[in-house]
């Protein structure tokens, strides 16, 4: 049993980030997987952890904390892992490219948006595919001209993994699932590469930790 609780579910983009954040940062969690398909979510003992009904949620440091972003500040801070630039110009430069796809592409993407869309057209042909297409692709396409002012070497900013991979990652996974080709991305498929042999990404990868599947927790 470890004191490092992970409220999650494999498929999760936000909890895949920070699976990769604790895993870089070598701390030993247990997971708990919420499951979203079965609404677990929203059921009174996830909300007393979250009101908002949402993954992840961690209990860390005697704290139970929410929002990944505010998270991956938190385990920076306090583990001095290098996420984050400390110079204000970089910092600013490298939080606007993770949020780029962590703020605007993944929230419109959220399950719960993309049900009511479809509930809202009533099931059309296509639904919920067509809508998370229309929001990822041009997403990435944003994030690969971004790269262009970093050097990656390998990663996004530089020769070590920091939030813009950590943020780009899961939407890469979720990219692939909603089929949306990034092919002609070089920028994001060399960081893609080099983040896959990362053993902190692969270890957080949802095909590894899938309950079904895989082994949750490290
Ligand atoms: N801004 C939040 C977003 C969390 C979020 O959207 N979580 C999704 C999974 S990636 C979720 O729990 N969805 C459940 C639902 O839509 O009902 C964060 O970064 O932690």
């Amino acid at each position: 049993m470890h004191d490092t609780v992970l409220f999650d579910y494999w498929r999760s983009s936000a909890s895949y980030r920070l699976r990769i954040a604790l895993n870089l940062a070598g701390i030993p969690y247990q997971a708990i997987s919420v499951d979203l398909v079965k609404g677990e979510q929203k059921s009174p003992e996830h909300l007393a952890r979250n009101p908002q009904g949402l993954v992840p949620v961690l209990e860390i440091d005697g704290l139970r904390l929410t929002q990944s972003l505010a998270i991956l500040e938190y385990l920076d801070l306090t583990r001095d892992l290098g996420l984050l630039p400390k110079d204000p110009v970089t910092r600013a430069q490298v939080q606007a490219l993770a949020h780029s796809v962590a703020v605007d592409v993944h929230p419109v993407c959220n399950l719960q948006v993309a049900k009511h869309a479809t509930k809202l057209s009533g099931g059309a042909d296509g639904m919920p595919g067509g809508w998370m297409r229309h929001f990822i692709r041009p997403g990435l396409e944003a994030f690969e001209v971004l790269l262009a002012g970093f050097e990656q070497a390998p990663y996004c900013a530089g020769p070590q993994p920091g939030i813009a991979d950590i943020c780009l990652m899961p939407q890469l996974y979720n990219a692939r699932r909603w089929e949306v080709d990034f092919s002609d991305m070089p920028r994001i498929v060399s960081v893609e590469e080099a983040c896959s042999k990362h053993p902190a990404f692969a270890k957080a990868h949802p095909d590894v930790v899938n309950p079904n599947t895989g082994t949750p927790g490290t």
